[in-house]
């Protein structure tokens, strides 16, 4: 039963909280605007539950400095959290992509620990619970997601006793040795333990957290259990996320993707092999490790340029982050010297795009591709992988992926490296280009079994169904 006096009565039984709303704003030519639902396997999923419970989703509009009314759009009532241009510095930018991002990615970019940054991740984690707060209807079930708001599980259960609070974290979890460095480590474990559920992406994750729970709060543990001294018990426990496998498949299914896959190798010269690359251009994701060990294996004459090109797409992502910055001209600048050094008239040995590009040309790319390279240093799933072996319906083609994703642990019949040896990560491009077609059908049909088998809405109903063990009314749909 819910004891404070914030919440308004027929508010949503279901609400999302995230850092970014689920639409993104199109201005057309005479000014007016309309919003479009942004491509995301999170939205598909949560959709239809979002429709039926009556579901609402919270979180930022994308523009700092505008305060903006809920709105409903296709069926889901949006709830805008306002952020000032400041806010967006110190608490996006600064607490949430230039502390927690690098300390929880095994600190391959050095964390920055200011203090100005600390206290805006707090005002803007309140301002979101204080938000939902007044949305959830009594007895909600609540879904916090991921690192930008660690704070508002504790937050929200202070002001909302009633709600059920579950928590998901997207990226890695640390080791406890590199967790520790961070100055507010006891307030960022107290924050999640406000969940009634705290989910990670794997095991070790939830393990690290309930090391550290241990060792910073003083709680009791018990396997993935914590017991509060106010007699609740947190559970901690993986679910790796996916993909709309189904989606996906459909798509490059579609006659005009597969139309666009061939265009794609005819304008790359129709190369025997394509080695295909696409990041968020973020320096987790190996790009420079991978295109040396491309490079290298062109200028040492193991691959020619007869035999394989490789194309990698780098969206652009965090452009104002100094790091970011770095990272594409260092790239800019080694691709342009491989190219320069072993390229020649045509078609080059690396074709780099920094851009983005709709859901159809990716799928498109997927299909095009005879060898996808997925190797970043750290990644919590990588949802690329799974969308690449989603789209390989005629079990064509070969994955070479990091050990240090996520998706390692389920997709074992990849080629799988670890992107900081060079010369290893080498040997697996050239085993997975040469593969013969019965070895690429070999492993492909055990990859697709695994991503068909265990999408996005099984990922949902298994997180709500344990958050919600005595119900099981949230299901997303029937699996
Ligand atoms: C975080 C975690 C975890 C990329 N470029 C374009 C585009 N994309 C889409 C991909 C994929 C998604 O963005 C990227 O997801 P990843 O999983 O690869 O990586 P992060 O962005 O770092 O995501 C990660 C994930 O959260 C989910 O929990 O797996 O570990 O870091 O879906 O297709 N989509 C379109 N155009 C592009 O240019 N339309």
């Amino acid at each position: 039963m819910a004891s404070s006096g914030t919440k308004t009565s027929g508010g949503a039984e279901f609400v999302v909280i995230a850092n970014r709303l689920p639409v993104d704003r199109v201005v057309a030519p005479d000014g007016t605007t309309t919003w479009r639902t942004s491509p995301g396997g999170l939205v598909t999923a949560l959709e239809p539950v979002m429709r039926r419970k009556g579901g609402a989703w919270i979180g930022w509009h994308g523009a700092p400095d505008e305060k903006l009314r809920p709105f409903t759009h296709d069926g889901v009532k949006l709830v805008p959290v306002p952020l000032s241009e400041t806010e967006v510095v110190e608490y996006y930018e600064g607490f949430s992509n230039g502390t927690l991002w690098p300390l929880y990615h095994d600190v391959i970019a050095p964390p920055a620990f200011h203090r100005e940054w600390w206290d805006a991740y707090v005002t803007v984690n309140r301002r979101f619970a204080e938000r939902a707060a007044k949305v959830a209807a009594e007895d909600a079930v609540v879904w916090v997601q991921d690192y930008q708001l660690q704070l508002v599980p504790r937050m929200l259960r202070e002001l909302r006793p009633d709600v059920r609070i579950g928590f998901f974290l997207h990226i890695p979890f640390p080791p406890t040795e590199l967790f520790q460095q961070l100055p507010w480590r006891r307030e960022n474990l107290e924050g999640l333990l406000g969940a009634d559920l705290v989910g990670f992406q794997l095991p070790g994750a939830a393990q690290n957290f309930i090391r550290l729970v241990r060792k910073h709060t003083g709680h009791k543990t018990h396997r993935d259990q914590v017991f509060l001294p106010d007699g609740r018990v947190v559970r901690a426990k993986a679910f790796p996320i996916s993909i709309d496998a189904k989606g996906f498949e459909e798509l490059a299914r579609t006659p005009s993707v597969v139309a666009r896959a061939a265009e794609i190798r005819e304008s790359l010269g129709n190369p025997k092999k394509l080695v295909l690359g696409i990041d968020r251009l973020d320096y987790t994701k190996g790009l420079r490790q991978r295109i040396r060990a491309f490079g290298e294996l062109m200028s040492s004459g193991a691959l020619h340029l007869d035999d394989a090109v490789f194309l990698q797409v780098a969206t652009p992502s965090r452009e104002r982050v100094a790091s970011y910055k770095t990272l594409r001209d260092d790239i800019d600048r080694l691709v342009g010297r491989i190219n320069g050094d072993i390229g020649r008239i045509g078609p080059q040995p690396i074709t780099y795009l920094h851009a983005s590009y709709p859901r159809e040309e990716m799928a498109a790319f997927y299909l095009a591709a005879d060898v996808m390279v997925v190797t970043p240093l750290r990644d919590g799933m990588n949802l690329v992988a799974k969308e690449y072996i989603a789209c390989r319906y005629d079990d064509t083609g070969t994955l070479v992926l990091s050990e240090f994703a996520g998706a390692a642990g389920e997709l074992k019949q990849s080629y799988l490296v670890n992107p900081y040896d060079i010369n290893g990560m080498k040997q697996a491009m050239l085993d997975a280009i040469r593969a013969s077609p019965k070895e690429q059908a070999r492993r492909m049909k055990a990859l697709r079994k695994q991503v068909m088998e265990n999408d996005i809405d099984q990922w949902a109903n298994d997180f709500l169904g344990e958050l919600e063990p005595e119900t099981h009314t949230m299901r997303v749909r029937p699996v």
